[in-house]
């Protein structure tokens, strides 16, 4: 009896559950390029040409390593464009009778799977994704003994878990959480380590002649292309990472400086989230650093609540919430996605810097993606959607179930406060502490109101006094709200009128670049 094992395109990883205790000479591997994947949204083309490289080069791995590999290339004669109807015809192929499966990532793709033992008339097994390292049942089950959902909690839930940073049931160094040593303001003339970076081999140029012929519509610069498309690869990129950036992670986290796209960060998400790394490896490596006395407590503490704390607590929001997650609009906003978004036309510098970083290296860190755009597109009232849609789009990193919950709860505040205690609003004042764009901006971040002040000044205020029904009895909010109203009536309406101003002048949508 043959078993068919597909393989998704973020399930690159060699020990996947279902390439786990399965005979090699009774089962076909199946990689499949597909067009309705590439297309659903209309990928950054670094995207897709990271994503058939990655998926080449791991089947030329696993043919290496005994299994036999039926890789379907985009271009294939006949190739339906589906994952259903490849599985279909590969069972055809095969002579397969049965289907052995890893579960996918998001909704839409599980939906298809769900439907593949009635549709094709074989036996489906879907195996749960044990690279995460908290399950949905376990997700649900913290989830069921809770009223607020606060990532904190399941964060020191998760280091109990874990035992990572733990000695004898408490939290190494004594202190959960080390936030308060980290968010420096970043002074002048940093050098930064850079991230590792690899040269196209010859898989790699195929797949960037065939993205570049076949997606020439999609957003994004397709080259240079200097992503890792191994593991072994993608190795280095995290020995690169500990040995070289991460002693300084937390110090300058929330820094954001011009030419300097990835400062401490790591960039490995692209890698572990198509399975090149494992979540789990990651933070090890962190903590082994730590234990070695190569990288500080504040660093590795804030590298590895990202990893176990936000990255499980995503995933995990995401299922528990399920599809009717997506559908909520709390702010009920509903403009356009401003053309900017793709083009990079705008005298805001913070944003042309950062749509135009996102244009080249399909990454933006953290603050950028949430107090710079994210923080827009709010203060702008831009329907959540169109949002979610972009960010889909133009990430490298980018699948839904860890996109949609940080840009419609983290970032848009579209649930209503499930995810987030507040919305992470933000004026002029916090983006020039931050960054160094304003001293070099065609706007005045000292300007409060008119054609020449910074416009996320006027937007912030207009946001919270449209939002007041909604936000006043946020307790976190209430000194934002106490210096509305110190304001007084004619500054709040000067305020109120230079907002609507910008905001009439806002360009309309772009959409040829998205779906
Ligand atoms: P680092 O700052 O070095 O962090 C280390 C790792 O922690 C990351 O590689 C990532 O795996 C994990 N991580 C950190 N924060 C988060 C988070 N909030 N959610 C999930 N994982 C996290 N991350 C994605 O992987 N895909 C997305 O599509 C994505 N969309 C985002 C949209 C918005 C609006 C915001 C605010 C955040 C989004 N993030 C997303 C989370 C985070 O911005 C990226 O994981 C991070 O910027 C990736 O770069 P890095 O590897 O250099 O991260
Ligand atoms: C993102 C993506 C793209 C662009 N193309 C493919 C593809 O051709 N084949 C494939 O297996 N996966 C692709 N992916 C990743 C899938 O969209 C991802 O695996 C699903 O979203 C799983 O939930």
């Amino acid at each position: 009896m043959t078993i068919l094992i597909p393989i998704l395109g973020d399930q690159l990883s060699h020990d996947l559950a279902s390439l786990t205790g399965v005979d090699r000479a009774d089962a076909v591997v199946l990689l499949m390029e597909v067009r309705d994947e590439a297309r659903y949204v209309k990928h950054h083309k670094k995207k897709i040409a990271l994503l058939f490289s990655a998926m080449r080069h791991f089947a030329e791995e696993l043919r290496e390593a005994g299994w036999t590999v039926d890789y379907v290339p985009l271009d294939a004669a006949g190739n339906t464009g589906s994952f259903s109807g490849e599985v279909g015809r590969a069972l055809a192929r095969h002579g397969a009778s049965a289907v052995r499966v890893v579960e996918a990532g998001e909704w839409r793709v599980q939906a298809m799977l769900d439907g593949w033992a009635a549709q094709l008339g074989v036996p489906v097994e879907i195996l749960p994704d044990d690279r995460f390292m908290c399950s949905k049942a376990d997700f649900a089950e913290w989830a069921a003994a809770r009223k607020r959902l606060v990532m904190e909690d399941f964060y020191r839930e998760m280091r109990k878990r874990t035992g990572l940073l733990m000695s004898f049931g408490k939290p190494i160094g004594t202190r959960w959480n080390f936030d308060a040593d980290n968010r420096k303001v970043p002074p002048r003339g940093l050098n930064t380590p850079g991230v590792a970076t690899f040269e196209p081999d010859a898989i790699t140029s195929e797949v960037l002649a065939l993205v570049a012929a076949e997606f020439p519509d999609h957003f994004g610069e397709l080259e240079p292309f200097r992503f890792a498309v191994t593991r072994a690869q993608a190795l280095l990129a995290l020995d690169h990472f500990i040995a070289h950036a991460l002693p300084r992670f937390g110090d300058y986290q929330d820094a954001i400086v011009e030419g300097q796209a990835h400062l401490w960060h790591a960039a490995l998400s692209p890698y572990i989230n198509c399975g090149l790394l494992r979540a789990r490896e990651v933070v090890e490596a962190a903590v082994r650093a730590h234990a070695e006395g190569a990288a500080p407590l504040n660093a590795v503490e804030g590298f590895v609540r990202q990893i176990i704390g936000w990255r499980e607590y995503i995933r995990g929001i995401y299922w528990h919430a399920g599809p009717e997650y997506a559908e909520s609009n709390a702010l009920d906003a509903t403009r356009d996605l401003p053309a900017f978004y793709w083009t990079a036309e705008t005298d805001m510098r913070c944003i042309a810097q950062s749509v135009d970083q996102v244009r080249h290296e399909a990454y933006n860190h953290h603050i950028q993606r949430l107090m710079i755009l994210g923080n827009f597109a709010m203060l702008a009232g831009v329907e959540p959607a169109q949002v979610e849609e972009w960010y889909l789009i133009v990430y490298a990193d980018a699948y839904e179930w860890v996109e949609l919950p940080n840009v419609h709860g983290m970032s848009q505040f579209a649930d209503g406060g499930l995810l987030g205690s507040k919305p992470y609003a933000g004026g002029g004042a916090y983006i020039n502490r931050m960054s160094d764009h304003c001293g070099r901006c065609r706007y005045n971040v000292k300007l409060k109101t008119g054609p020449e002040a910074c416009p996320f000044n006027a937007l912030y205020w207009d946001f919270l006094a449209r939002h007041r029904d909604l936000l006043k009895d946020n307790s976190r909010l209430w000194r934002m709200y106490d210096g509305w109203d110190r304001l007084g009536p004619a500054r709040q309406k000067e305020t109120r009128a230079s907002a609507a101003a910008f905001l009439d002048g806002l360009p309309g949508g772009a959409r040829e670049w998205a779906r």
